[in-house]
């Protein structure tokens, strides 16, 4: 196709993108963005053969489609990239809090339906082209939706290995989009604009943090989220029952987006009166996650979080 029309034809998928919720949205050739892309994928291999992942197994189970997306999606011919903000106002207080991104219904549907929706516009508009198909990513498959975000130009990878848009932050979600199509665009790199700041690698209490790569061994997130049974040593929770944002909480990126966002509503799921947790059982527990995304983290996993927090540091 030549080059006036794969930009209009992305000026089209990038505007009905806006319109189904998504700010800000890029995307990538990937015959152009291979050589680039293998060198983060190698890095990706190289942070798993020194067990970074802990014990999630599907990270290693996924190496070989993350090195090869061709695996994923075998008529790959571009990579869209989008990102979704999220309430950036923190959920609870110090003696009992939840991650942000949970403050919501399950993100990996709402970024699903709302990429459907720009799709479906645009076949009824008669702007996709002929046998267009795609495979949507929101942490569904073994993609390295962060590198294909930032090879897309959505933002930059910080230090404390989020992605970062030089205006909404990271408290933001990511979707990725393989398709059959080409847009005929190159990589395009945001400047890394964390400069000599190392707040958030400070900010971490576990040390989880080197520049620009995570330990989720020792990572409250995963700690919290990601990690089943026992942990074999006590974790300072910070009050976090499940995720963490401490590392986000100290980016400059963010605290300018939590002054410009209204507060919005606590979702309901996300219970911090420690009487009602102290007695829940697990069918209550079962049934306020329900097609949540704390739905992840099992009954017995969150009692263990909850009961780490010294209960004297609680506010009653
Ligand atoms: C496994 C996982 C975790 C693990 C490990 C996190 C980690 N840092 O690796 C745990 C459970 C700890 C976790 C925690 C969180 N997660 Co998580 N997680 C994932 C998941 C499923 C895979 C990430 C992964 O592959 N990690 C392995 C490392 C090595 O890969 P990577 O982080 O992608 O890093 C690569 C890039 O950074 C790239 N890279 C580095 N520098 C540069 C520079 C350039 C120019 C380029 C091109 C690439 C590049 O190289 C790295 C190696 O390939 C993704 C979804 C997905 N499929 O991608 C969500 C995802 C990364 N998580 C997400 C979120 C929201 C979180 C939490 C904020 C949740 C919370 N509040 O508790 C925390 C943040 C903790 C943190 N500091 O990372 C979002 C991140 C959004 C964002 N703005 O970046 C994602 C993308 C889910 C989504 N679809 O929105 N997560």
């Amino acid at each position: 196709m030549e080059a006036s029309r794969t930009d209009s034809l992305w000026d089209e998928f990038s505007s009905a993108l806006n319109r189904a919720g998504f700010p800000v949205s890029g995307a990538v050739d990937y015959s152009r963005a291979k050589g680039l892309y293998a060198t983060h994928a190698h890095r990706y291999r190289d942070w798993v053969n020194s067990g970074n992942h802990g014990e999630m197994g599907y990270l290693e189970r996924g190496l070989a489609r993350r090195l090869d997306p061709a695996l994923v999606f075998p008529e790959l011919q571009s990579v869209i990239a989008v990102l979704k903000p999220y309430p950036p106002h923190p959920v609870g207080d110090e003696s009992l809090r939840y991650a942000r991104y949970l403050n919501g219904p399950d993100y990996h549907e709402t970024m699903k339906a709302g990429l459907e929706q720009a799709f479906s516009e645009l076949r009824q508009t008669g702007l996709l082209p002929e046998g267009f198909r795609y495979k949507i990513c929101v942490d569904t498959s073994a993609v390295l939706e962060r590198t294909w975000a930032a090879l897309c130009g959505i933002g930059w990878i910080g230090k404390n290995t989020l992605l970062i848009h030089p205006v909404l932050g990271s408290y933001v979600f990511l979707g990725v989009v393989f398709t059959n199509a080409s847009f005929g665009r190159d990589p395009v790199l945001l400047k890394d604009y964390c400069g000599n700041c190392t707040r958030c690698l400070k900010a971490c209490p576990t040390e989880a943090l080197r520049s620009h790569e995570l330990d989720s061994r020792k990572c409250i997130s995963y700690l919290t989220l990601e990690k089943r049974g026992e942990w074999r040593e006590a974790i300072p929770t910070s009050g976090f029952v499940a995720g963490c944002d401490l590392c986000q909480e100290a980016c400059p990126y963010n605290l300018k987006i939590v002054k410009s966002t209204p507060p919005c509503d606590e979702a309901s799921h996300l219970i911090k009166d420690a009487t009602v947790l102290e007695t829940e059982t697990e069918s209550a527990y079962r049934e306020r996650v329900f097609g949540t995304a704390l739905e992840r983290v099992k009954y017995a996993d969150f009692q263990r979080n909850f009961r780490a927090t010294p209960r004297g540091s609680r506010k009653e």
